[in-house]
C-alpha cells in the first residue's frame, strides 16, 4: 500500500557469522525491495571510527595481541578486557606482558576487573573528561621538553597548533594538570607523574577501549589519545599501540561485499530513530513509517531514552522483529518470526576485528522447533513476494562462493575438516609499521600524508563542536552542566561479563556470573544513609529503577555503575525492576556520531 521508504528496517547485531549474518541478510533482502529507511552510526565505536579516519585516513589501526609483550608501559584507559575480551586471545596476552614486567596502569572511574587482576596503580577519573587529562599529560610534555621532537616533526601535521591550544596561547586557558585536576578529578601529580612515564617509557602501549568514546565529545578522548602517543613515538614501533583508534586489522575479510546490492537507503542516526518513528516527516526526517522491521536488535532495551523508545514502539501501526526470545522489544511486535540460533546451521566464523584465522562453524544442533535462519526466512518472503534472485543457492554454495572470491583461502571442504585457517602473515602485526620504517614510499593516507594532529578531514567541516585539533569540551550531563546540582551522580554503564549486551540475560544459567548491582561508592552511600545490600531508586527526570546497592571503594565518589543489558521490567508506576540502564540515558549524540551511554546524570536515594 505504501512506498518502500516508509519501511523502515532497524538491524544492529544479531548473528555475526558470514553468511546468515543478521545484518547483512536483512540488508539483501531490503536492498532488493527498493529505497527503504535505515539506521545508521556505529553504537559500538564512531567516535573511534571518525578519530581513525580524521587522525590516520583509515579505520584500521589495529595490531595483534602478542605485541603487548614487547611493552614496558601498558596503560588501560576505559579498558577491560579481562570481561570484554577485545579477541580471544587479550586476556591471555596482558597477563604474560605482565609477568615479562610490563608496568600496569589502569585509568578508569571504576577499578575495573582488569585494573583490580593486573594494575599497579588505579586513577580514578570522571567520566567524560578524560581529554582533559590527555591534554595535561601533552602540556606537561610540551613544557619539560619530554616528547618526541623528532619523531614529531617527521610524522605528525599540525603540532604547532595543538601546542598553540595546549600552552593557551591559542585561547588563554592553560591546559596544565592543575587545570585538568579541577575537571577530571585526579590531583596535578599523579598526572605529571603518568605523563612523564609514558614519554620516557618505551615502548609503550595506551590502550583504550571504546566507553570513553561512547560521552557526549567522545570523539575528543580518541583524537587526544592518539595526538599522545604520536608525539611520545609509540606507533608503528614494537610494543607501542596506535592509542585511539578503532583497533581493527586490515586482513582478509571474506563475504558480504558480494551479497550486498548497492542501494540507497534513508538514513538515520540510531539516536534519533525514536523521534524519526513518532514525528517522521513533520520532523523533517526522510518519511513517515508504516512498517517497522526490527532483526537482531534488542533495540527498546539497548538503544537510549527507553521511555521515550516505549511511545514510539505503541505510536507504530505495524511492527515486525525476527527473534529468538520474547524480549523487551519483541513484546511490541504485531509479527515475532521465530528466529534459529546460529548453533543449529553451518557458517564461517571470523575474528573480533579482523585477527588473521578464520573458522568454521559446525552445526551444534538439530534444529527441531521450526525456526528458520534469517536467510531462510528471506528468501521464503522473497519466493511469496516475487522478488527474485534473492537466494537461489544453497547455504553451502553461497559458502563456497564467499571462499573463492578471495585466493588466499582454502575450498569449502578443506576450511570445514579442517576446522581453522591461519593466514600466513608477519607477526606480531604492528600498525603503520612501514610507515614508520620507510615513510618516503609509505604516507599515511591523510591529505597530508602524515598523522594529523590538525585534522583537515574536521577543519573542513567548519564546526566548533568538532575542532581539527583535539579539545576538551564540556560535557552535557557532565561535572561542569547546571543539571549536576539536582542530579549529582554521573552513571556509567559497562558491558557485562554474564552477558552479550541484552543476550542471555534471560538464561538461569547465567545467573551466578552476574554483578547487576548498582555500585556505589563508600562516601556517596554514607551521605545517603545507604548500606551494602540496600534497595534503591536510582532516577533523573528520564525514569526510575529500584536496584540492589554494592557499596564499594572500586568506585570513585560522584560515580556510580551498572552493567547494561539487564531486561527491562517495568511495574504498573513505570518504575524498571529489571535494571534497564537506558530508562535513564538521553538520546542525543555527540557531534561526530557516538552514542553517548556514558553521559547520564542521576540522583539515588533509599528506596
Ligand atoms: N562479556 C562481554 N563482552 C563484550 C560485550 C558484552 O556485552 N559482554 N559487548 C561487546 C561489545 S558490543 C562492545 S561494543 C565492547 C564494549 O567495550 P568497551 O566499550 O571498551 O566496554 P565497557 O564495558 O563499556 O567499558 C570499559 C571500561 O570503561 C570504563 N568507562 C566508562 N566510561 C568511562 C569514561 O568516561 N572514561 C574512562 N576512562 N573510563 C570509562 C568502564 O568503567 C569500564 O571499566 O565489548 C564487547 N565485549
Ligand atoms: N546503556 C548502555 N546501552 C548500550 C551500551 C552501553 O554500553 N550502555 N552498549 C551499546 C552497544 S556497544 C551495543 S553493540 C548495543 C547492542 O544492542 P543490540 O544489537 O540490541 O544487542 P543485543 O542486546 O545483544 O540484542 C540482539 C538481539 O538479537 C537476537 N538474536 C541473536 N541472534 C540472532 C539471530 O541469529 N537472528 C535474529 N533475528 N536475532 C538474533 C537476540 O536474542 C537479542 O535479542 O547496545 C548498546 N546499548
Ligand atoms: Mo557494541
Amino acid at each position: 500500500k505504501h512506498d518502500t521508504e516508509s519501511i523502515y528496517f532497524v538491524i544492529n547485531t544479531g548473528s555475526q557469522s558470514t553468511l546468515n549474518n543478521t545484518a547483512a541478510v536483512t540488508n539483501r533482502f531490503f536492498s532488493m525491495l527498493g529505497k527503504c529507511t535505515t539506521v545508521t552510526g556505529n553504537i559500538s565505536f564512531e567516535a573511534a571510527a571518525q578519530s581513525s579516519l580524521a587522525t590516520f585516513g583509515t579505520r584500521y589501526t589495529g595490531s595483534s595481541r602478542e605485541n603487548m609483550l614487547s611493552s614496558r608501559l601498558i596503560i588501560l584507559w576505559g579498558w577491560d578486557p579481562n570481561i570484554t575480551r577485545y579477541g580471544s586471545d587479550t586476556s591471555f596476552y596482558l597477563t604474560r606482558a605482565k609477568k615479562a614486567g610490563a608496568r600496569i596502569i589502569c585509568v578508569d572511574p571504576r577499578n575495573n576487573h582488569s585494573g583490580q587482576a593486573l594494575a599497579d596503580r588505579w586513577l580514578p577519573i570522571r567520566p567524560g573528561t578524560d581529554t582533559a587529562m590527555l591534554l595535561a599529560m601533552a602540556h606537561e610534555m610540551i613544557t619539560n621538553k619530554l616528547y618526541d621532537k623528532e619523531f614529531t616533526k617527521k610524522y605528525t601535521f599540525g603540532f604547532d597548533r595543538f601546542q598553540d591550544y595546549v600552552t593557551g596561547i591559542e585561547d588563554g586557558i592553560v591546559k596544565n594538570p592543575e587545570w585538568a585536576s579541577f575537571i577530571c578529578g585526579i590531583s596535578p601529580e599523579p598526572i605529571k607523574e603518568l605523563a612523564r612515564e609514558y614519554a620516557t617509557t618505551r615502548p609503550a602501549a595506551l590502550m583504550t577501549g571504546w566507553a570513553p568514546g561512547r560521552t557526549a565529545y567522545g570523539e575528543q578522548f580518541h583524537r587526544a589519545a592518539s595526538t599522545l602517543a604520536a608525539i611520545t613515538g609509540n606507533i608503528g614501533i614494537e610494543g607501542s599501540f596506535v592509542s585511539g583508534g578503532t583497533d581493527q586489522i586490515d586482513l582478509g575479510r571474506i563475504g558480504q561485499n558480494i551479497f550486498l546490492p548497492d542501494t540507497d537507503h534513508n538514513l538515520i542516526h540510531k539516536t534519533e530513530i525514536y523521534d524519526a518513528l513518532i514525528h517522521g516527516r513533520s520532523a523533517g526526517h526522510a518519511s513517515n513509517c508504516k512498517l517497522l522491521y526490527i532483526t537482531g536488535c534488542n533495540m527498546l532495551n539497548q538503544f537510549l531514552n527507553l521511555n521515550k523508545g516505549k511511545k514510539a514502539l505503541m505510536s507504530q501501526d505495524f511492527i515486525i522483529t525476527h527473534e529468538l526470545f520474547l524480549t523487551p522489544t519483541a513484546r511490541f511486535a504485531d509479527i515475532i518470526l521465530p528466529a534459529a540460533h546460529f548453533l543449529e546451521y553451518n557458517d564461517i566464523g571470523q575474528p573480533w576485528s579482523g585477527g588473521p584465522y578464520t573458522i568454521f562453524m559446525h552445526k551444534a544442533s538439530n534444529n527441531t522447533s521450526g525456526s528458520k535462519s534469517d536467510l531462510e526466512i528471506f528468501k521464503e518472503i522473497s519466493r511469496r513476494m516475487g522478488i527474485k534472485d534473492y537466494s537461489e543457492k544453497s547455504d553451502s554454495q553461497w559458502l563456497g562462493e564467499f571462499l573463492e572470491s578471495e585466493p588466499s583461502f582454502p575450498g569449502l571442504v578443506s576450511l570445514k575438516e579442517n576446522g581453522t585457517y591461519k593466514f600466513s602473515c608477519e607477526h606480531p602485526i604492528i600498525a603503520f609499521k612501514e610507515q614508520i620504517e620507510n615513510p618516503g614510499d609509505n604516507p599515511f593516507p591523510t591529505p597530508s600524508g602524515k598523522i594529523e594532529i590538525f585534522s583537515d578531514r574536521f577543519a573542513r567541516l567548519k564546526d566548533p563542536s568538532i575542532p581539527p585539533i583535539p579539545k576538551y569540551i564540556a560535557s552535557w550531563e557532565g561535572p561542569e552542566d547546571d543539571m549536576i546540582k539536582d542530579y549529582p551522580i554521573q552513571l556509567i554503564t559497562p558491558h557485562s561479563r554474564a552477558r552479550i549486551n541484552s543476550q542471555l540475560d534471560n538464561i538461569k544459567s547465567m545467573e551466578k556470573l552476574k554483578n547487576d548491582r548498582l555500585w556505589m561508592s563508600t562516601e556517596d552511600a554514607r551521605v545517603r544513609d545507604i548500606k551494602d545490600g540496600d534497595i534503591v531508586y536510582m532516577f533523573n527526570n528520564r525514569g526510575r529503577i529500584s536496584t540492589q546497592v554494592r557499596v564499594t571503594d572500586r568506585i570513585m565518589p560522584g560515580v556510580a555503575s551498572l552493567d547494561q543489558g539487564q531486561w527491562y521490567n517495568p511495574d504498573s508506576q513505570g518504575v524498571d525492576h529489571g535494571g534497564c540502564a537506558n530508562i535513564l540515558t538521553l538520546d542525543k549524540r555527540s557531534p561526530a556520531g557516538a552514542f553517548c551511554s556514558n553521559t547520564c546524570l542521576i540522583q539515588i536515594k533509599k528506596a
